[in-house]
């Protein structure tokens, strides 16, 4: 019989094995395995407060991500930095403010890499405490140093700033260039037909959307005026790599196939897997097997595609002994958008269905649906069921990760939660500086936030969102109005001039 040496450590760490009778070696060690439970961070690309079971939904049945809600904590005051991926993915692998950096906004695909190499990243400090770790799934921090060769070793990339494995896509999903890089090496690439990207002008003789809008499968409602692949037009211009590109159909299935590959290779030590799901962004193309699964279009059936991924997740870490000693977080990079340029309908199909749940605001936005995301932290045997209203940001995984495996806190913005992730303590952070995505910031003070004054700005997005920017400054009590419709600025100026303070 094989031993399955993490289910044992899973045993021992969740207390189920009897403790007396070890020696003293034996209890050190099971005390250290218990300090290195795996880790897994499943994040979704735009799902919504609201998006989800656990959080009210009721339009859309995500069962597998509700399990996971009810086998550990929903947090119900959990949130990413910025209302856009790049700046808050940039927060979670950093554990630094991404308003401190200008160039932390949404990347073009060429993007040259916008995490410092030198630096040690969250996933690096883990790869110290002697984890193996990997990203599977949305990169969108850039690659390369400049002009990227994509048809030479591409790099740095996610393997120079902490990770021991990559499968990625180099930015969105309607981004070019759309193909999978492993390891620095674009799939299934064929020499003969070498890959080019621009994002400045077409190459002769690519079609894009914008030249031919009959030979697109899905209309436009903003961009997206690129280079037609899979029938569907990009933001960019690509051209060769026509073997390598992908199919969006079948994104779900690599991508679970490669975390599910990378989790069964690195079982028997502990491993930190970033699981970086395409869903629910644009352009929303499900697998056959989900078109028409919630019935509210697209973008709900996507959702459906999502939570089946995650189930089909899980039941791999059971089959392999892996529960037990693995936490499992599930979270959101931003907040949801129905057409974010694309005329898949999602406006007219969502029915009564409220991504922002009980919230305004959404995706780019700095009112509270921006960033008040779903977070979810599960590790069955260590963390007891139930809600924490702890108020947690995933900038904080470097500082309590780093507590958790005994290493230096690698984040300079980054705050020790892990006692509120694991549900020890009812208490997280004080407060945050949150952000739009475009360097625009807010404060959020235990049960208050405040958005400074920003005048002569767009209140509506283009994509019909209310973007919180407003000449009049705002402080809402978000426990008892997360609706933010009752403005008590006026109220409570010295509460505003204290908040103030923590804003650049
Ligand atoms: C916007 C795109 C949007 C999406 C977003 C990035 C247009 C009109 N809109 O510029 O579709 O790709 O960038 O989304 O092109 S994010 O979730 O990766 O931040
Ligand atoms: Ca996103």
């Amino acid at each position: 019989m094989r031993i399955n040496f993490n289910h044992i450590a899973g045993i021992a760490a969740s207390g189920l094995l009897i403790q007396s009778g070890c020696t003293p070696k034996e209890k050190i060690h099971r005390e250290q395995v218990a300090r290195s439970p795996n880790i897994v961070v499943i994040l979704a690309d735009d799902l919504g407060f609201g998006d989800l079971g656990c959080y009210g939904a009721t339009q859309i049945k995500t069962p597998n991500i509700d399990r996971l809600s009810a086998s550990g904590l929903r947090f119900n005051n959990g949130y990413c930095t910025s209302a856009t991926s790049t700046p808050s993915r940039f927060a979670l692998l950093t554990g630094q403010y991404p308003w401190r950096n200008d160039k932390a906004r949404v990347l073009p695909g060429d993007a040259p890499l916008l995490i410092d190499p030198a630096k040690t990243t969250m996933p690096g400090m883990l790869q110290k405490a002697g984890y193996t770790t990997g990203i599977v799934g949305k990169w969108h921090l850039g690659l390369g140093s400049g002009q990227v060769d994509w048809n030479r070793p591409i790099a740095p990339g996610p393997n120079e700033t902490g990770f021991d494995y990559s499968y990625i896509m180099a930015a969105t999903n309607d981004r070019c260039p759309t193909v999978f890089i492993e390891n620095g090496t674009v799939v299934g690439l064929d020499p003969a037909d070498p890959i080019q990207v621009s994002y400045k002008q077409n190459f002769p003789g690519e079609p894009t959307g914008k030249e031919f809008p009959d030979k697109i499968r899905m209309g436009l409602t903003q961009g997206h005026a690129g280079t037609i692949i899979n029938g569907i037009s990009r933001i960019g211009f690509m051209k060769g790599g026509k073997k390598a590109r992908w199919t969006d159909e079948f994104m779900v299935d690599t991508f679970l196939l490669k975390a599910g590959n990378f989790i069964e290779k690195n079982r028997t030590k502990p491993f930190f897997l970033y699981y970086a799901l395409h869903e629910p962004h644009c352009p929303r193309v499900p697998s056959p097997r989900f078109v028409g699964s919630s019935g509210l279009g697209p973008r709900g059936d996507v959702i459906v595609e999502a939570d089946w991924a995650v189930g089909e997740f899980l039941k791999k870490l059971d089959q392999l002994g892996l529960t037990g000693n693995t936490i499992v977080i599930f979270t959101s990079d931003n907040g949801p958008v129905l057409d974010d340029g694309y005329a898949d309908r999602a406006v007219e199909l969502n029915g009564a269905h409220t991504p922002w749940g009980p919230m305004r605001g959404g995706k780019y936005s700095l009112l509270e649906a921006g960033t008040h995301i779903p977070f979810l932290v599960s590790w069955p045997g260590h963390i007891k069921q139930g809600v924490s209203e702890a108020l947690v940001c995933q900038i904080d995984f470097a500082a309590s990760f780093a507590d958790l495996t005994r290493q230096p806190n690698p984040g300079s913005d980054s705050q020790n939660i892990l006692n509120a992730l694991l549900g020890k303590s009812p208490n997280g952070r004080s407060s945050l500086v949150l952000d739009n995505g475009s360097g625009k910031t807010l404060v959020r003070e235990n049960e208050w936030v405040m958005i400074p004054s920003y005048p002569g700005v767009p209140l509506f997005k283009d994509v019909n969102i209310e973007t919180g920017l407003s000449p009049e400054i705002q402080l809402y009590n978000i426990k008892f109005d997360p609706g933010q419709r009752n403005n008590q600025a006026k109220q409570k100026p010295e509460l505003v001039q204290k908040m103030k303070l923590s804003i650049r």
